[in-house]
């Protein structure tokens, strides 16, 4: 069994605490969170008894294999610090950081400690989003050359995130960071990427409008859009839809997680929705099963001595897309070319 604390009992940590408990293998036995009362809520709501205000003191009084860090990005270099110190394995909420330099500092940190560092980037885990990916891989659509990642509601997320509504970046840095990493999923590492952003509801302090195009060291082109400012006939937060153009056909996911492919068989059609976890919630159940999914992996991963999928050092390349993105957008989209040094 793979003992585990939490840091951090907020809005999100909820559904890990959830899924932590559905993960065979694991056991979370420990919670921490510098505000009393949430960290009471949550300690009742889990059955929690060993609970902490201050994280230096559970790493000092517990015996863990892993932490989950569920704070938001602020907070995440001192806590990353402080656990590989103690040797304990480390999953850790996305963005991973605020800058480059910091999550350079942590994957040397974690590498230095000899501990896995995972960065909890969960909607390539998404199961619609895999059940694409896999299909690309038998070769339906032949070879993809072009594809669109988008990402556009008009979901009030303010109301279970208010810092999103208040912090210098928005929606390329919270949202854009995972449809970007699906991105790359999908087509690989990019070698170019230029970026527009506008903001369209004055109430809040940053972006919530951003459409990037991506070329890949495949040669693949991709748009990445996103928005929170989309009001459509029908409202489909938090499905992420993709556009695939191969040399022998098509694939598009499109809302309510259908699945087409247009080859020369003929056009099938797919449902491809998630399962409603028993403790899940519409419309939240397809990132809460992405949560499930990428927890499982990380014990997986731990117990097999594997590095994970989304390990920081792969979350350099997710980050550095979007450093990419608000630098190209700051400069009237010009293209960045990712593999030059001085940008
Ligand atoms: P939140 O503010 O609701 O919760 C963060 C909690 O961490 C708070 O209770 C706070 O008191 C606690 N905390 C902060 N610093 C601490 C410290 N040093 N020691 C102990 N506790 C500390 O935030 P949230 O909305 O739950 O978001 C947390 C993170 O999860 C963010 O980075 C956010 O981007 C991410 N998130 C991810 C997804 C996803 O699908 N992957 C969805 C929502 C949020
Ligand atoms: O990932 C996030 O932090 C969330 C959400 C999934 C709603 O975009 O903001």
């Amino acid at each position: 069994m793979k003992k585990g604390a939490l840091i951090g009992c907020g809005f999100f940590a909820q559904n890990h605490m959830h899924a932590w408990a559905d993960v065979e293998g694991a056991e979370i036995t420990a919670l921490c969170d510098r505000d009393e009362d949430r960290l009471k809520a949550t300690a009742q709501r889990f059955g929690i008894e060993r609970t902490y205000t201050d994280a230096a003191e559970l790493l000092k009084a517990e015996t863990l294999d892993f932490a989950d860090i569920a704070t938001t990005v602020q907070t995440h270099l001192p806590l990353v610090q402080l656990v590989a110190a103690s040797g304990v394995n480390i999953i850790c909420q996305k963005p991973f950081a605020d800058t480059m330099d910091d999550a350079k500092t942590m994957t040397g940190l974690a590498s230095a400690a000899g501990v896995t560092l995972m960065v909890h980037e969960n909607f390539r885990w998404q199961s619609a989003i895999r059940k694409a990916k896999a299909e690309i891989e038998t070769g339906a659509i032949g070879t993809p050359f072009w594809g669109r990642v988008s990402f556009r509601s008009a979901y009030d997320v303010y109301s279970g995130q208010p810092y999103l509504a208040t912090d210098d970046r928005f929606i390329i840095q919270d949202l854009g960071i995972h449809i970007l990493d699906i991105a790359r999923f999908l087509f690989g590492d990019a070698k170019s990427i230029s970026a527009s952003t506008r903001r369209v509801n004055q109430a809040i302090r940053a972006e919530d409008v951003a459409t990037m195009m991506l070329v890949h060291e495949n040669d693949v082109t991709s748009i990445v859009d996103c928005s929170y400012a989309t009001r459509l006939p029908h409202e489909h937060f938090p499905e992420t839809l993709l556009e695939v153009d191969g040399s022998t056909g098509t694939l598009r996911l499109m809302s309510d997680y259908q699945l087409e492919i247009h080859n020369a068989q003929g056009t099938s059609r797919k449902d491809v929705s998630p399962p409603l976890l028993p403790w899940a919630e519409r419309p939240w159940h397809n990132i809460q099963e992405s949560v499930f999914n990428i927890q499982h992996h990380f014990i997986d991963c731990l117990k097999s001595d594997r590095a994970p999928e989304t390990s920081g050092t792969d979350n350099l390349k997710t980050l550095d897309l979007v450093e990419a993105a608000y630098l190209s957008a700051s400069e009237g989209n010009r293209t960045i070319d990712l593999r030059d040094p001085n940008r």
